[in-house]
Order: structure tokens, then sequence, then C-alpha cells
């Protein structure tokens, strides 16, 4: 057990009976230091230990930083730093960051020494926005407990993933965070991913909470007659890692968070293309069958898509010889590329036994995650028995980069243009203990345990500072690699902790990997297990940029963590094809693009599991065309469908996908924009735009697609009907016909009757210059629409003023030689265009259309007349013919 050897130091609390945690003592803060920008203190436990589901850490230490004026940073972590924390190699942590002070910042830090709570209040309002003080706080080997107040009844939005309410419930509510994998994403479970950030809106201000802990969790939200209205954070373990973040608007909170856990990546113009996907296409001839019927059909097929199907025998690596034969796959990809279209393939992350190429190669390098005997952990999932990558192994990263170039090689193997990763929380089929016990007691091996770390000596004279006594000063004691490891405390009872999380599929041995098997480095599944997909999309991401090395690298994945926007997309899993999970993906992608920085997301269009109906399939296939990442996918128990299908679905998809290639560009702005700044301009809930408007909080299937776009789509199913919210601070103009609606009396609902199966409601924002293709209803692909020239649609304010933006690049390099960044400013029937043009996309302006406020408030005419785009939207119309090499002004 080399790896472990010498870092097993459990030095733990006294061991005393368990108690109930109400007996808990909590903890006092002694010796603080406190600077301008930061306080440190040892928390030393108040009272005996309680020891309920674990021991009691005896001694911990208070780190608070004003990092900047709007971002507070709270730890609170073992003296020792033996407690695993989430490695930096995964999440780099905004470390170090000391710019701002108490004075100046929004966010100022409260405590109470005795026993020990803190609050955190928005001094620019006196607003307690958290508050520990009531309960104790519990940190143990094996369960952490933090409280905080809040006001009744509060607006709370994020913690996910998982299927429930936009508007987080505020009693009795639980939300486990524990990556699994559940068919039909029941509610009230956790789901695929684990995002633990928050954002609480309170009379019109926004503020956001982000705990960096990635073990298993409930989050608790309730109120009660005797403890008021709360949430609760119950961790398995890990350290209080807190980011406090003041907004004070929600896209303010957003950019906050990215600024701790990154900003999203930039993706390609093609991925923003239409997608097609299903599990049980049975051979390459029939995925040839459906690229052909979409082109047959007239809908734009972009990518095309290939589940496990093509595997041979379903092992990761392998093609099916006579299904998917490498020379027929080869002739696919060279034809898609021909035509302008992409393929993409499905990697499981197991290795199976019966692969010897690939098994052997990973366990010459030692990559494979092993019992605590030393022999290589194997379980159950697709192809039979499989082994597990180890991502933290030092050769984790060459042996998945060698898989991806040999099977992946453009040349000789399948040449796809990104990946898709499953199963990835990570998914194992076969129960505990398995069919291959391999438990051993590790404790039996490990070394005498060395005594205790001391936390507090008499001073040194005449020693460097290191050699001082903690606390003593406002330093900070220096860390001691050798012992501080932060890889976790030993001799925890980790496939069955005390504390039970609620864990929608049972223990946390259920359905993935045991908690208790170690990783290379110390490490072990039960505090890494929520982090196991992100390790695998970065490997993935690495892999594709080795064969790719200018190219941004698509990669869409089932699982993910805190920050992983920074490195690949999401879909949001085995949605089924009913009505509420069309409903459902509408709050998924705002939470996962606003909140969670996540923003290349997208649901199974027309849904994955049962079979869906034309009906829902046309309605889906217009909503999925408002999200970032489009793509139909099915179950191999479900019906085919493929949009050319139906009738009434294929005419949907058309005329869906010949809106969405309009703002394509648009889009792809408002996409750059999140990836430049975190700034949430992707999908983006209405409460983001109009936090004072408390109508707006409660509003979970309307959004924004980009900043002037507001999509609201039927929400009765078998119903032509909706009633939209129109926020009054903003004027709207129908997307389809340009005409400037108002809304029903005073009310501010706009009441649809005739929302046909190929309608959808799409309204433009008064104030916005939208950059649209000409003609995009006769590009197939998106490199065909990207020869097609430019039209400005300008939707005037109730002032006759509107401002827009046009971000463009190659579209695929990941730092791209030239860009052009066009700023549209109209004012009063003139406009004009500023900005950078380096990046000139070889088409033009042709044409601008301003649509009527109604009131001609400012909008002079141009001498144009009215008239109809080439869209056929009525506005005052001014053909043009304008370039990119330089800023233009023309009269409209
Ligand atoms: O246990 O690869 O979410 O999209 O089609 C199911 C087969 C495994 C789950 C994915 C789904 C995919 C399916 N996979």
């Amino acid at each position: 057990m080399l790896w472990r050897s010498v870092l097993v130091l459990p030095i733990l609390g006294v061991a005393a009976a368990a108690a109930s945690i109400d007996e808990c003592p909590g903890y006092t803060l002694r010796n603080v230091a406190e600077s301008d920008s930061q306080i440190t203190g040892d928390l030393i436990l108040a009272g005996s230990a309680c020891n309920t589901y674990g021991e009691d850490l005896n001694n911990l230490k208070l780190l608070v930083e004003y990092q900047t004026d709007s971002r507070l940073h709270v730890k609170i972590y073992d003296a020792k730093e033996q407690v695993y924390q989430i490695p930096k190699s995964i999440l780099v942590p905004p470390s170090g960051q000391r710019d701002s002070s108490s004075q100046r910042s929004d966010l100022v830090f409260e405590y109470t020494k005795n026993p020990f709570s803190f609050a955190v209040q928005r001094s620019s309002n006196r607003e307690t926005i958290f508050n520990t003080s009531g309960t104790n706080l519990i940190f143990e080997s094996q369960y952490v407990r933090l409280r905080t107040s809040l006001p009744q009844n509060p607006n709370i939005y994020g913690l996910g993933e998982d299927s429930d309410s936009f508007r987080r419930e505020t009693t009795d509510y639980t939300r486990t965070l524990w990556n699994t994998g559940q068919a039909f994403l029941p509610t009230h479970s956790n789901l695929y991913g684990s995002h633990p950030v928050y954002i609480e809106m309170r009379n019109g201000q926004a503020h956001g909470v982000f705990l960096s802990n990635s073990n298993g969790m409930d989050i608790k939200i309730n109120q009660t007659a005797e403890d008021g209205q709360y949430l609760e954070y119950n961790t398995l373990g890990g350290v209080l890692d807190f980011y406090f973040m003041a907004g004070p608007a929600p896209a303010d909170v957003a950019r906050q968070y990215a600024g701790v856990v990154g900003i999203p990546v930039q993706q390609s113009y093609w991925t923003y293309g239409f997608h097609q996907c299903k599990y049980g296409y049975q051979d390459v001839m029939y995925v040839a069958e459906v690229v052909y019927n979409y082109s047959q059909a007239k809908i734009p097929l972009e990518t095309m898509w290939t589940d496990i199907d093509y595997m041979d025998l379903r092992r990761t690596w392998t093609l099916d010889p006579e299904r998917f034969s490498l020379h027929k796959m080869q002739e696919l990809v060279a034809y898609l590329h021909n035509h302008d279209q992409q393929y993409i393939l499905m990697v499981d992350p197991p290795v199976s036994l019966n692969d010897s190429t690939s098994y052997d190669t990973a366990s010459d390098a030692g990559v494979l995650i092993k019992n605590n005997d030393g022999s290589t952990f194997v379980a159950t999932m697709w192809p039979g028995a499989v082994s597990y990558v180890d991502w933290f192994h030092p050769n984790a990263q060459s042996f998945w980069t060698g898989q991806i170039k040999s099977f992946f090689d453009d040349q000789s193997g399948v040449g796809v243009d990104g990946m898709w990763i499953d199963m990835n929380e990570p998914a194992n089929f076969c129960g505990y203990p398995c069919s291959n016990p391999v438990e051993v007691a590790i404790q039996g091996n490990d070394p005498p345990a060395p005594p205790p770390l001391r936390t507090t000596w008499d001073p040194l004279p005449g020693f460097p500072s290191d050699f001082q006594p903690p606390g003593s000063n406002s330093r900070i004691m220096r860390r001691d690699t050798s012992s501080a490891n932060m890889t976790g405390l030993s001799g925890r009872n980790l496939n069955n902790p005390g504390y039970t999380i609620a864990n929608g599929v049972g223990p946390l041995t259920v359905g993935t990997i045991w908690p208790e098997l170690p990783e290379y480095g110390g490490y072990v599944q039960y505090d890494t297990h929520n982090l196991y997909a992100s390790y695998m999309i970065e490997a993935s991401r690495q892999g594709l940029l080795a064969r790719r090395p200018s190219e941004r690298p698509f990669i869409i994945s089932r699982s993910t963590f805190a920050g992983d926007g920074i490195r690949g997309g999401h879909w949001t899993g085995d949605n089924a094809s009913i009505w509420a999970h069309y409903l459902l993906s509408i709050v998924q992608n705002m939470e996962f693009a606003s909140i969670f920085q996540i923003p290349m997301v997208g649901a199974d269009v027309c849904g994955f599991n049962d079979n869906t109906t034309e009906t829902l399939c046309a309605r889906w296939a217009m909503l999925g065309a408002w999200y970032p990442f489009y793509r139909n996918h099915a179950d191999i128990t479900a019906n085919y469908q493929e949009f050319y299908r139906w009738p009434l679905v294929t005419e949907a998809a058309q005329k869906a996908i010949t809106a969405r290639f309009q703002v394509l560009d648009y889009f792809y702005t408002a996409f750059y924009q999140q990836t430049v700044d975190g700034s949430p301009t992707t999908i983006i809930p209405l409460f983001f735009e109009y936090p004072n408007d408390p109508t707006t909080l409660d509003i979970s299937y309307q959004f924004f697609f980009g900043p002037s776009i507001l999509v609201s789509p039927v929400t009765t199913e078998s119903s032509e009907s909706v009633s939209l919210y129109l926020p009054p601070q903003d004027i709207f103009y129908d997307f389809w016909t340009g005409e400037r609606v108002k809304p029903n009396g005073d009310s501010n609902t706009l009441n649809l009757d005739n929302v046909t199966y190929t309608d959808i409601p799409v309204h433009i924002r008064g104030g916005s210059i939208i950059p649209l293709r000409a003609d995009a209803g006769n590009a197939n692909t998106t490199a065909a629409l990207r020869t097609h020239d430019f039209e400005l649609l300008i939707a005037p304010d109730v002032d006759g003023r509107a401002t827009g933006s046009l971000y463009l690049d190659d579209g695929k390099s990941i730092k791209p030689d030239r860009t052009s960044y066009l700023q549209f400013t109209y004012d009063s029937g003139h406009l004009s265009v500023n900005g950078t043009f380096d990046y000139d996309p070889g088409v033009g302006f042709k044409g601008v259309t301003v649509l009527s406020n109604g009131n001609q408030n400012g909008v002079n005419g141009g001498g144009n007349g009215t008239g109809t785009d080439s869209y056929g939207r009525i506005g005052l119309v001014r053909q043009i013919d304008e370039g990119f090499s330089g800023g233009w002004e023309v009269d409209v």
C-alpha cells in the first residue's frame, strides 16, 4: 500500500460514546488575527465530542479573505489539513487574492466567538445574507453541518442537478448532491451532477453562495416553528470552503461565480447546428440512411451521432466489425465531412476486461482503479466485466490521450469531431460487493500512526517566522506538505458512513463504484466521486487537443461538477417523452447556463425514454431550437423520432432551424460574451433581466435566448394557448412578423390562442439590434450559412433607440488569429456601426429593417417607407451594401 502508507494519520478527537447532534458542543474562536483584508483564528471544540457520525475534530482553523469588493472567502478547515479538500488539479481556487478589505467590501464578515458563529452582511443596506448563529457548527470526520437562517419563504435558485422547480421549495426540501444516473429523472432526487451554488433574491438584490466541497451532501431548506426558515449543509466530509458573492444584480453573481470556478469555454460555430442521435441505430447503413433522409426532407442536419451500438460487444474503443466496420465508418465520416457535416461517437469511461488491447495498455500503465488490497477493481458495465480509469494516476492522461489518438485518428481511425461521454458518475451495474469481493482491511497494513501534530507551542526567539506559534500575529502558518496532504482522513467508514444522505438510489455503493476505493495519491472515491466526470472531461479535452491542437474540443458530458463549463458541455440525460420534461428542460437550461456556468447545454429533444408523439415532438423541435445544444435523441426501446418521420414535425423543425440559423451569429456572439467574463448571456431567466420585478421570480418557462430574444413556449399540453408575461419595463416585438405586441389590458400578460404545433411565441426586446443571416432557410449546414450575407433587424425601444453587437471569428480556432467585434447603435433614425474589424467573414450587410414601435418616436423613416424584409417582417426597410473593412453609418 505504498501510496497510502505515508499518508495515514488517524488523529481525531478522543473517542467517546456517540451523542445526538443536538448535543454537539460547537466551537470557540481563539487567537483571532485581523488585518484589513483577512481574518484568521483557531476554532477549538467547545466541550466534549459528540462523535455522532464519526469523530469531532478538536482543532479547526478559520480563514476569512476579502478577495474582491464583491467576493468574500470564508474557509473552515482542520488545523492539520488532512481532511480532504477538492484537488487543485480540477478546481483552481482564486487563491491568495486579498484585494479588498472590510471597509471596501460590500460583504462584511461578523463573528461571535463562543459558541462560534458567523454572519455575512451586505454593508450597503445592512442586510444579513448569511447567519449561522443559533445552531452549532459540527465538524466531524464524516459529517459537517452548518446552518444559516434565512428570511421566510426565500427566493433560492441553483443547487443542482435535479428535476425540481426552478425556484426552490422552501419547506422540507432536500437537495442531495451525489452524482448518479437515473432514467426518467425522478423529482426530489439527486441526478447526474453536483453544483453546490445558489443565488438568492431579496428585494431586487441578488447574492450567491458557493460551497466548494465535492463530498456527498444534503442541502436542506426548511422552516419550522422552532427553528424558523433556514438552509443547512450536511456533508459527508470535506471542509467548509465558502465563497459569498455580493451581486447585487443576478448577472453580477454569475460573473462573480465565474471568477471562482472559471469562465466557460468557447464552442465551435458548427456545434450550434442541429444534431441527431439515437440509441439503437443498428448498423452504419442505418446511420447513413438517417443522414440521407434528413437531406431528402430538407431539414438541415449538422451533426450525426452514434451511441454504443457502434461498439463491438459494447466495448469502448472497438468497432463492431460487421455492423460498423472501420472501412464503412471512415466512408461515412468522409461523406459527412465532404458535406460540411460532423460525426460524434459515444465514449464510456470503463475499460473492458474483454478488450485485451485497451485493457493491457491501461493495466500496464497502472491507471486502473485498485481495490484496497492492490488488485484491480472489477465491476460491470455494458460490455460485462470492466475496470475504471483512476484519473489521479500520473499515467491516466497519456493512456486516455493514446486511446483517443489511435481510435479517433483522422486517417487510420474514426475521425470524429467531438466526444459524447456518458456513465461518468461513474456508473456500475454490479451490486456491492459484486462478484469479486476484494475487501481487505487496510488498517492492518498501516504503519503506526505518528503522534498528533501540535497546533501551538512556545515562541522560538531568533528562529524564522515559520517556527513561531500560530496566532501570535496575523501571519498564516505555512502548509506542511508532508503531512498536510488534504487527501482525506483515514479510519473512516467509507462505504457506510453514519450520516445517510438522501441518495435517490439508496446506499452510496449503489449504481456506482465503491466509495472505499483508493485512488492514486491517497484519495478515495468517497471524497472524489462527484469529480469523476470532471477529470474525464478534462482528460478527454486534452486527448482531443492532442489530435487537433488548434480546434475547440467539443465534449458533451452527462455528469458534471461545479466549474466544468471551463472544459465542456452537458446534456441533461435520460428524460422521458412527456410534457413535464419538455417544460423541465427550460428550467435545467436556465440553471446550467446562467447559474452553473455550463452554457453549452440541452435536453434530449422529443424525449429519450418511451415513445414521443407527433405533437409533442413538434413542440419540442421548436423549443429545442432555442437550446444552446440542440439534439434529438431517443432510447433503444423508443420508437424512431427523427424529425422527418411526421409532416407536422418536419414543418416545425424546418421553421425552427431556419429561425435558429437567422440568429445564429447573434447567439454565437451572446455565447462568446459569456466566455469572456461569465456574463449570463445565453439562456437567461427573466429575473436576471428584471431583478426588481417580483413577478419574474416565479417565471420558470419563459427565458431569454441571448439578451434580446424572449422565448415563451406553450406550457400546457394539447393546447394552442399561452399566457405569457411581458415585463412592463420593455416593449416587445413579435419575432416572426416584426409587429410590436402589447399586453392585454393592464395585465402585462399577452394571451395567445392560436399557437399551432408549428409555432412558438418568440419576441424581440425593444432596444435591440440583431444581426441576421439572410436567406437562412436555404442553408443546409452552418458552413453554408456562413456564406450568407447579414441583415440588421432593429427593434427600437420606446424612445427609438437600440443597440447590438456581433462577434466574428473563424468559428473553430481556440485562439483565432483574427476576430471582429462590431457594435451597432441606432438612435432617431440613424444607425452607426463601430468596433474592430480584423476578421472579414467574406460577406456583406445587405439590408436594415427598423421595426415600428408604434409612436414613431425618434424613427424618422430615412426616406425608405414601410415594407417587409426578406423574412416578411414589416418595418422600415433599406437595402444597403456595406462590408467589414471598417465602421459605417446609415439613416433608416
Ligand atoms: O444506461 O448509451 O444517458 O443517452 O443513449 C443507458 C446508451 C446508457 C445513457 C445515456 C443515453 C444513452 C444510453 N446510456
